[in-house]
Order: structure tokens, then sequence, then C-alpha cells
């Protein structure tokens, strides 16, 4: 039985040209910064990002919390997304290991937070209260059925953190999918950010690897917390070889999985069971809600006929459409969907 695997896009698998590149990959120690390989994929990201330098670190979550611990000393308070990855499904490191008090804004379904609330949670300068060292930004916004920023409203939170001297972080782990969709560049959309973070292993089908991009200073801090959190690595240019392959091909792809995706979403709005406005699918995430019935026992029927998807909370069901899934799969998906839900 064929398995359609919508859980999400981190169980992209490489392609024949990363495994290619991974076997014959020049390697060399990466924590004294001689892995060849490495150093060209940090080159490269910072090239692509605009910015002066770029660390590899090993996921996602360590190189949000590599760059929170950059911006923030213990006591800090950084504002974040009420439905941002770091404040809900990163484990609580930033508080847990570097002791900075999180203040969340609540994002609107396009996936902002209200410039104003920002700006009004932004401490004053006080004894009594933590000091405001980070807002950070998160695009494509998961939980906010992949949506994603624009750079205006990205510079409009820039300007309100850089006039309170608060550095502004932008979570972009798949901020490929949003310059692809608004078709412009990714140094476009984070030009006013002090560091970003993107995934290789998401969309881009890595089997692992993030960047953290910055200022050489910033990019400097985020590679000594990297080592303080046991994240050096030694001769990584064998799985680093990977993400070369993925900036040089597969970030143009990425506008398949979006048209899958709204293929997904106006399919799943014509089954009466189930809520969807598909017009709010900007990228590869698919959110839909089901009006009745366990959701477990919905997602353990759609198994066992092949389809794996994920459960938000809520009456919410999530589908990410990636490599692995073609358009013409989305068609046998929603047959089967139809079928059980
Ligand atoms: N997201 C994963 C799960 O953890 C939910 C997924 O399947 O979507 N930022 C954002 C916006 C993310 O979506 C993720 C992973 C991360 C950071 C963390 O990346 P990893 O998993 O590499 O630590």
């Amino acid at each position: 039985m064929r398995i359609f695997d919508l859980r999400s896009d981190t169980v992209t698998h490489p392609t024949e040209e990363m495994r290619i590149a991974m076997a014959n990959a020049e390697v060399g120690d990466d924590v004294f910064e001689e892995d060849p390989t490495i150093n060209k994929l940090e080159a490269m990201a910072a090239e692509r990002f605009g910015k002066e330098a770029a660390v590899y670190v090993a996921s996602g979550t360590m190189a949000n919390l590599a760059s929170g611990l950059a911006h923030c000393q213990r006591g800090d308070e950084a504002i974040i997304g009420a439905e941002s990855h770091i404040f809900q499904n990163e484990a609580g490191s930033l508080s847990a290991l570097g002791g900075v008090h999180i203040r969340t804004v609540p994002n609107d379904n396009l996936g902002m937070m209200d410039p104003d609330e920002i700006e009004a949670a932004i401490r004053p300068d006080n004894i009594h209260q933590p000091r405001t060292a980070l807002i950070s930004l998160e695009n494509t916004q998961n939980r906010c059925s992949g949506a994603v920023l624009d750079s205006v409203y990205t510079e409009q939170v820039a300007s309100i953190a850089h006039s309170h001297d608060i550095a502004l972080h932008i979570d972009g782990a798949r901020i490929f999918n949003a310059a692809v969709a608004l078709s412009v560049s990714v140094s476009d959309l984070v030009r006013t950010a002090d560091t970003v973070s993107f995934c290789l292993s998401k969309g881009l089908s890595c089997p692992v690897g993030s960047l953290v991009c910055g200022t050489r200073d910033t990019i400097n801090l985020v590679r000594r917390n990297r080592k303080l959190l046991g994240g050096g690595m030694r001769q990584a240019g064998i799985i680093a070889a990977a993400g070369i392959v993925a900036l040089e091909t597969m970030v143009d792809r990425l506008s398949e999985d979006h048209e899958s995706a709204r293929i997904l979403a106006k399919g799943l709005a014509s089954i009466p069971s189930l809520v969807i406005n598909p017009e709010m699918i900007q990228t590869n995430i698919v959110i839909f809600d089901v009006k009745t019935g366990p959701i477990p026992e919905l997602l353990s029927a759609l198994k066992i006929k092949g389809v794996l998807a994920s459960y938000t909370g809520g009456r919410g069901v999530r589908m990410v459409t990636h490599y692995g899934i073609t358009p013409e799969d989305i068609e046998e998906i929603l047959n089967i969907v139809e079928a059980v839900a």
C-alpha cells in the first residue's frame, strides 16, 4: 500500500544528487572551522540572505535557541507570537536553558502580531521589570496554516524593535516557502532582521541541518552558543553537502508544494464534515477543522488507508505537502479523506 505521509515536510528524504554529494563531500574539523563543505554552505547562506556570516547548526530548535541566547541575558524578556514554534514546540528551551522570560503577543490568522501590541509589550526602563531584549517573528507561520509575512510588515516590526534598541530574530524555518510564495528573494524578507534561522531539513529535503545568518559579531556569539549547547560538530561536511545541493536545486520547486496544498485545500473544503477556507492557504501547510467525532479515531482511520496527518489541538488536523507528494497524489489523498471523514 502506498503511504502518503502528510504529517510534515520534515519526512522528506534526500535526493539522489544529495546522496552523491554527501558520499563525496570534502571534510575537516568544523569546530576548528576547517570543514570546507560547511564553510562553503555557510558562505552560500550568508550571501543568499544578504548577511555578513552564517553558522550551520543541527536543527531549527538549536538555531532559534543559540540565536536567542546571543540576544538575551538571563532575566531578559523576549516578545514572541503566542502561536510561534519557539513558544509552542521547543520545550520551553529559551526559558529552561537561557533564563529568558517569555512575553507572548497573539498571532492573527495571517500569522501577524499587531505592531501596536508588540510596542505596548515592550518594557519601560524600570528596575522592577525585565528588560525587553528580543522580538521574534516566524516566517512562514507554521500554526497559522503556513501564513507568509511580507517585507513591509517585517520592516515595520524591525523599526519598532530597533527604535527601542531591541534585536529582531526571524524563525525562518520555512522562509524559502515565503519567498517563493511572494516571488521575492529571501534577502528582501530579512533585510532588517538581526538574525534569521532557516531549515534545510523541511521542504528543502535535507536529512538534517539549519543555519543562522547575521552580522559577523552576532554569528560568532551564535557559534559559541552552539558549542555551549553541545552542538559543535566535526566532519559534518558529510551532512552539510546535502544543504549545498538544496540551495542550488530545491528552492524553486517549492512552488509545486504550494500548488499541491492549494488543490488539497480546495478538495477538503468540498467535504461537508470539514471546515477550511482554501483562500487562506499560501504555502505548503494545510490546517482544517473537523466538525464532529473524535480526531484520534479519524487519524487512525486515515492511517489504515495510507494517509498520515497530524493533530494540531482543538478540532484541527494538519497536512503538509512536500517533495514526496505529487499534485497527482492529491486526488488519491482526497478520495481517501472523503471516504473516511
Ligand atoms: N516544526 C515541526 C514540528 O516541530 C512541529 C513541523 O513538523 O512543522 N521553527 C518552525 C517554524 C518549525 O516549524 C520547526 C519544526 C522548527 C522551528 C524546529 O525545527 P527542528 O525540528 O529542526 O528543531
